[in-house]
């Protein structure tokens, strides 16, 4: 659903403009420091890019699922770490304050993470608990007005800079997900503790640790919406919402490398001839070109179902799987468009090429989204 259609294309220009300007120029720089410069920062909280879906009442900008994926297309097209940064406060981190948390908690935080003040992290990964994520063994036991948190949470993207975490953690050990809370816990807790940044295949300057739990004292009205063993459905709430926020970044990232492939194609002569008017290479291009707008056309479908109201549980999976993938098999004809120099890091396609590896992976695998699809087919059919 589109609020405002003028409203809307002046926040897309503008989005545009700051990746194409400010971002893709700072690329490299970001890639070579792994830290995003302070004023980039600084000009994302200005332009309001912390909050865009956190709800108006709170200070965000109250986009609509539709229109968030329309800002996901021009984010995507800019280095993915610059829309992790943003990424958790307006997906994974809030959302499950959002929809599932009580007035006062959403009170208490929205405003700042609206504001970029605070960031949010989703702890819900464990070291052996990742696609069966009713597996984890985080616990939470309470103990009067507080709750006992002990355990580990792997891989928590933007970890080392947030000041919240929302965690699952579990509250009784009978009922495997229905045993499972949601958290909000402050960072500076005694008893939390953060490992060594990981060092990531890609996506530099976006940073990702474990999240450690020992005998950390969390007061009991931090539990997100008051109840015990609804956290489980609040993850899978959250998760719907942000897979349908990866696919529109991957649509970005892969309409910035098939517009680097093109330029490439264009300039680079071969057999005497740009390597562009070869039909081996336009196979490439055209292959490219029809998923992106096949992945776009799901996406925004999808986006305005949920706008509806509907339950886009399956339609969100479809979304992440089809376009994840279709982004990495972009990526993969880019470098090979771009023959020797797509393997030289001169060109951002190398390393766009590890940094959409992660999109296959993260917020469920292909294979978590294909089993999400096929048994919601069998449960309709049986
Ligand atoms: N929205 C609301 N509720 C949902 C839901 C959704 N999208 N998906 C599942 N649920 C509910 C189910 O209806 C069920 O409720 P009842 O017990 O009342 O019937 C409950 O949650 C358990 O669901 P299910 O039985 O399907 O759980 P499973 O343990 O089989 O796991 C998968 C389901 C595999 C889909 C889940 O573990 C998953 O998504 N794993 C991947 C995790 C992930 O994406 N990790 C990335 C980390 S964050 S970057």
């Amino acid at each position: 659903m589109i609020r405002d259609q003028e409203i809307l294309t002046l926040l897309v220009d503008t989005i545009s403009r700051f990746a194409r300007e400010e971002l893709i120029p700072a690329e490299e720089e970001v890639a070579e420091s792994d830290l995003i410069p302070a004023h980039l920062v600084e000009q994302m909280r200005v332009l309001g890019l912390f909050g865009l879906c956190i709800p108006e009442e709170y200070g965000g900008l109250g986009l609509t699922m539709e229109e968030e994926v329309f800002v996901g297309f021009e984010l995507g097209k800019a280095s993915p770490c610059f829309r992790s940064l943003i990424g958790t406060n307006n997906g994974i981190g809030s959302q499950g304050l959002i929809v599932d948390g009580t007035e006062e908690q959403k009170n208490h935080y929205l405003p700042k993470l609206a504001a970029g003040e605070l960031i949010a992290s989703f702890a819900l990964t464990e070291p052996g608990a990742g696609s069966d994520a009713a597996s984890l063994r985080t616990t939470a036991v309470r103990d009067g007005d507080f709750y006992v948190l002990n355990g580990t949470k792997r891989y928590i993207t933007n970890a080392p800079e947030a000041g919240i975490f929302t965690v699952m953690a579990r509250t009784s050990q009978d009922g495997g997900s229905a045993g499972i809370s949601a958290f909000i816990v402050e960072k500076d807790t005694a008893g939390l503790s953060l490992g060594r940044i990981d060092k990531k295949m890609g996506q530099k300057g976006a940073h990702t640790c474990d999240v450690i739990f020992d005998n950390c004292r969390i007061p009991a009205a931090n539990l997100i919406g008051g109840n015990e063993g609804a956290g489980f459905k609040t993850a899978m709430k959250v998760l719907d919402k942000g897979r349908l926020h990866i696919a529109s970044i991957c649509v970005g990232a892969a309409e910035r490398m098939l517009d680097d492939a093109l330029n490439y194609a264009l300039e680079r002569e071969q057999f005497g001839k740009p390597i562009a008017e070869f039909q081996l290479i336009q196979a490439m291009l055209a292959d490219s070109k029809a998923e992106i707008y096949a992945a776009r056309s799901m996406i925004l479908d999808a986006a305005r179902r949920r706008d509806n109201k509907e339950n886009i549980a399956t339609e969100a999976s479809c979304c992440k799987m089809f376009a994840s993938e279709m982004c990495g098999r972009v990526a993969d004809r880019a470098v090979q468009i771009h023959g020797g120099a797509g393997y030289v890091s001169e060109y951002a396609i190398e390393r766009f090429y590890r940094d959409v590896r992660l999109f296959r992976i993260y917020e469920g695998t292909t294979q978590i989204q294909q089993l999400v699809i096929a048994r919601s087919m069998i449960r309709k059919a049986s």
